[in-house]
């Protein structure tokens, strides 16, 4: 066990008797979200998870440890700090930890710490992947990488278009990733439930996307499977909407030269104040789909 990592005591019981158990990420917190929504959503999210029967592992560093499930307390502090708590990416952890500070994990350490606890399962809204112009900025997201060594399950709502979609689907095929449409051939784009870009498989139960994980460990691969889950119809957004906001905050950032880290965060931050509250309601709700059909392919497995 890494002497680093701290897997709090209701995750280890369950992990122990083999109940399920659903890893969360930080980064949502403490940067997707403003205060106070931040911390009820990531409260409401374990809930849903509990409900259903799993335990709920939401991961972060704090004090430099790395942590599978969080007290009420560390996520109140994570979403109060907002901007403040460093964001943590996979070359982040080594100085953050060494340094005893906090930091919020994205998909790609949340991976790291759910792999090292022995969690399978992990339930988010977006992932990172390929930024529009990456073919001259080289800025393609850590977390395919992730997907393509480490062996957890992500759930999510796909990719928002701040994204190359197709180049991020291209770089994921080359890595050996499997996209999964949760009853859907077509990626979904995060706000809406269509991007134009088709999925590798669909599946259609939580025992269908349990089977293929299963089969891929047994397989013995050691990458990660990417399981996209459209946003509830009532829920997504109006497509002419969330693409006109995208496309300012692209154009934004580029006059002022956002580059590396900061760029995911900008170009979110941005599409949230061009589209106000709406936006935060249609990821509020995606978020508790990916939880609650998290928990139920954790129970399968
Ligand atoms: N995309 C979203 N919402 C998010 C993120 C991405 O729609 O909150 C966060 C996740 O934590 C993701 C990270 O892992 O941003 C990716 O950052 P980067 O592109 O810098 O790798
Ligand atoms: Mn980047």
């Amino acid at each position: 066990m890494n002497s680093y990592l701290d897997i709090a005591p209701e995750v280890r019981a369950a992990l122990d008797e083999g109940r399920p158990v659903v890893a969360l990420e930080s980064t949502i917190i403490s940067h997707g979200m403003p205060y106070p929504q931040n911390v009820e959503t990531a409260l409401n999210v374990e809930k849903i998870i509990r409900e259903r029967g799993a335990v709920p592992a939401t991961c972060a560093v704090i004090g430099g440890r790395l942590k599978a499930g969080l007290s009420e307390a560390e996520i109140e502090h994570l979403g109060k700090k907002g901007y403040d708590v460093p964001k943590a990416s996979r070359r982040d952890l080594p100085v953050l930890v060494a340094r005893g500070s906090d930091g919020a994990t994205t998909v790609t350490t949340t991976m790291m710490i759910a792999h090292m606890a022995g969690i399978a399962v992990f339930a988010t809204g977006g992932i990172g992947g390929v930024h529009r112009g990456a073919e001259t900025t080289m800025d393609i997201s850590a977390d395919l990488e992730e997907l393509a060594h480490t062996p957890v399950m992500v759930i999510c709502a796909g990719a928002k278009s701040i994204l190359d979609l197709g180049l991020t689907l291209e770089y994921l095929e080359t890595k050996g990733v499997s996209v999964i449409g949760y009853g859907t051939e077509e990626l979904p784009a995060f706000y809406t439930r269509r991007s134009g870009f088709k999925v590798d498989y669909r599946l259609d139960t939580p025992k269908q996307l349990a089977e293929a994980f299963r089969a891929q460990r047994a397989l013995g691969y050691p990458g990660g499977m990417l399981v996209t889950n459209p946003i509830p119809e009532e829920y997504s957004m109006d497509k002419a909407t969330i693409d006109g906001a995208i496309e300012q905050a692209l154009a934004e950032a580029k006059a002022q030269g956002v580059h590396g880290k900061e760029t995911t965060p900008f170009l979110l931050a941005k599409v949230k104040d061009l589209t106000g509250g709406d936006s935060l309601a249609s990821n509020i709700r995606l978020v508790y789909n990916n939880a609650a059909l998290a928990a139920a392919v954790a129970a399968e497995l």
